[in-house]
């Protein structure tokens, strides 16, 4: 069963907004695929997490990314350690968009899952993020900026997000200039 979280909305009613499957190989991926989850969140996105592996579960997977448009999602994150082909088994199966995450979970530290998931042939595109918890985090971004593209509440968490992150920079550099500011460590 996957676990779900609804959506934080000031939306007027009527609209549903769309949800985001978020899918990873295996339950030992859950530590670094949080922060996507975080991030959607954060933006008030519905999402479902669960495990869909391309390899231990092939025909589970396809089905569930088959069906995924007709559920409600409209993008898809998927998380994947080893020879990571879930992003490119999940995009055969779906026109949604799918957001790739390589995991370091392997003796190789994510390289191996980096090039399976983002060397897919011509003509179906996996978006491939960063190895790790940068990756999931933005995957998690790369999805509100998907969906902000029908959904203007959405639009507007994303420019608050923006306007955080240099407010944050700009606070360092307070701190730089200011010793007595500084945190101290
Ligand atoms: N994996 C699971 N099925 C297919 C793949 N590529 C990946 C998982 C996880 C790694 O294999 O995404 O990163 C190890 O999984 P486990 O279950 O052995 O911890």
């Amino acid at each position: 069963m996957a676990r779900r979280h609804p959506a934080r909305t000031s939306r007027p009613p009527g609209r549903r907004p769309l949800k985001v499957w978020v899918a990873m190989g295996s339950d030992s991926d859950l530590p670094v695929m949080e922060e996507a989850l975080r991030a959607l969140a954060g933006f008030g996105i519905p999402y479902e997490v669960e495990i869909a592996s391309a390899h231990r579960t092939p025909q589970a997977t396809a089905e569930r990314a088959r069906n995924a448009e007709r559920r409600g999602f409209g993008a898809i994150i998927v998380g994947a350690g080893h020879a990571a082909h879930l992003g490119g088994i999940v995009a055969a199966h779906s026109t949604l968009p799918v957001i790739g995450v390589p995991l370091p979970s392997s003796s190789l530290q994510g390289l191996d899952a980096l090039l399976s998931t983002v060397q897919m042939p011509g003509g179906v595109p996996v978006a491939t993020m960063a190895i790790g918890k940068s990756g999931a985090q933005n995957a998690g971004i790369f999805a509100a900026q998907i969906l902000a593209t029908r959904d203007p509440e959405i639009r507007r968490r994303l420019h608050a997000h923006k306007a955080q992150l240099a407010a944050k920079v700009t606070e360092k550099n307070r701190a730089l200039r200011e010793p007595a500011a500084r945190p101290k460590a």
